[in-house]
Parts: C-alpha cells; structure tokens; sequence
C-alpha cells in the first residue's frame, strides 16, 4: 500500500454508512479495559509534554492545555478483542494543533505514547497527522471519566484501540520504531483493524508501517 493513502481509506465518509472491520461486532456498551490501576492524577499536578527528537520540548499545564482549541470528534472505534463502537462523541485537540507549537526532527518518523501509570505504545508519526488522532478529554458532553483515561486521553480511531492511550502524560518522537506495552507483549507493532492486524504474527507483508524490529 502506498503510504501517501495512509489513514485515507481507513476513515469512513462523515455521513456515510457505519461499517464493521474483519471479526468485530458492534456493540452500544462502553467496555472498560485497563492492564492495571487506575491513576488518578490531581489537575493541579498534571502535565502533557512533547519530547524526544523535536526542536524545542513542549509542556502544558491542565489549564495551558485546556486553553488550546478543541473540535468534537465522532469516530466508530475497535478493540482488538472484537467490540466496536459506532459514532463515540468526544471534544478534544487535534494532535495538528498540538503540532502547531512543537517542530519534529526530520528524523522523527515514530511516536511512543506514554502514560500516567506507565502504559506506552507506538504508532507511525504518519498516522496521527491530518485529523486521524486527537487527545480527548471531554465524551458525551462531560469531562473524561477516569475509567475511560481522563483526564486526557490519545485518540487513534483509526487503529485498534489498546493504541489510545488513556491517562496520556506525553508523546515522544522518535526515529526507530519500538514497541509499546502490548506491543513488546506479541501484539501487532501497527494493529490495522481492517487488515485485521491484531497479534505481531498478522503483520508479516501487511503493510509498509509494520516493520519487523
Ligand atoms: N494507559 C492505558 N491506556 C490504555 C489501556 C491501558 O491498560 N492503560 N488499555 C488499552 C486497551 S487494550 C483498550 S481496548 C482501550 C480501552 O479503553 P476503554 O477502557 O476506554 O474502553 O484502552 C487502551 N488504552
Ligand atoms: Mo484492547
């Protein structure tokens, strides 16, 4: 697959019809899946930075963060153990804006995601760009509960969902892809859920952005 259409056909129409990638269902719950407590992080103590191969690290406060724009975002999402979720409404920022105060290396090529809790996971710097990715903090009109990764969460609806982290603290760039928590645990270094990318054994000659460590 050329990369230029990463992420392109992967996003349904706006108004067009809801559809179900290889093995999933649909479901209206909201399952909670978390490997571990959950943290709970006073506002007052929390932070979110961009760090690693940029030009000048960024860091915000809760109410540095909470000033930035923010758009609603309505993406149908997909956990690796089979439940998707139609139409989910949350308010959050573009990881374009956040892209709007820091400058990636041209080296940079990769994302490590960490967490509040130390989760981590990776994702191509590719596919969090032009609309695919946005940090969370508000869903169905209220601020993120903490069962669900508030008080920030990265969104990748795109990709299976163990890549959204919850309780984001910061994003790393970085040239040299790596595996984050489930990854390095035999699940797939991308997790496509319409190539059906779920264990590292799926990723053999799938795509471009699943290269073999
Ligand atoms: N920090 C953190 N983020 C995480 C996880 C986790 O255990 N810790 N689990 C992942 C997995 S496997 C899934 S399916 C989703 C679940 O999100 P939910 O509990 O809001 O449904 O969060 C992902 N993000
Ligand atoms: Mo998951």
């Amino acid at each position: 697959m050329p990369v230029i259409n990463k992420g392109f056909h992967a996003r349904r129409p706006t108004d067009g019809p809801h559809k179900l990638p290889p093995g999933q269902y649909e479901t209206p719950d909201f399952p909670v899946l978390t490997a571990g407590p959950t943290p709970r992080i006073p506002l007052v103590n929390w932070e979110f930075r961009l760090e690693g191969l940029v030009e000048k690290q960024v860091k915000w406060s809760w109410n540095e963060f909470n000033a930035l724009p923010q758009q609603d975002f309505n993406p149908d999402i997909h956990c690796v153990t089979k439940w998707s979720k139609f139409d989910t409404k949350w308010r959050g920022i573009s990881f374009d804006t956040l892209l709007e105060h820091v400058q990636p290396k041209p080296e940079a090529q990769f994302v490590m995601a960490f967490s509040y809790g130390g989760y981590t996971t990776n994702l191509p710097l590719a596919d969090l760009r032009n609309g695919q990715a946005f940090i969370g903090l508000q869903y169905e009109g209220k601020p993120l509960v903490a069962e669900h990764g508030g008080p920030a969460r990265l969104v990748v609806p795109h990709l299976y969902f163990w890549k959204s982290a919850k309780w984001v603290q910061g994003l790393r760039f970085m040239a040299q892809n790596e595996p984050g928590f489930w990854e390095a645990a035999g699940y797939s270094l991308y997790g496509d859920p319409w190539q059906e990318q779920r264990y590292d054994s799926d990723d053999d000659n799938a795509s471009t952005n699943s290269i073999r460590l």
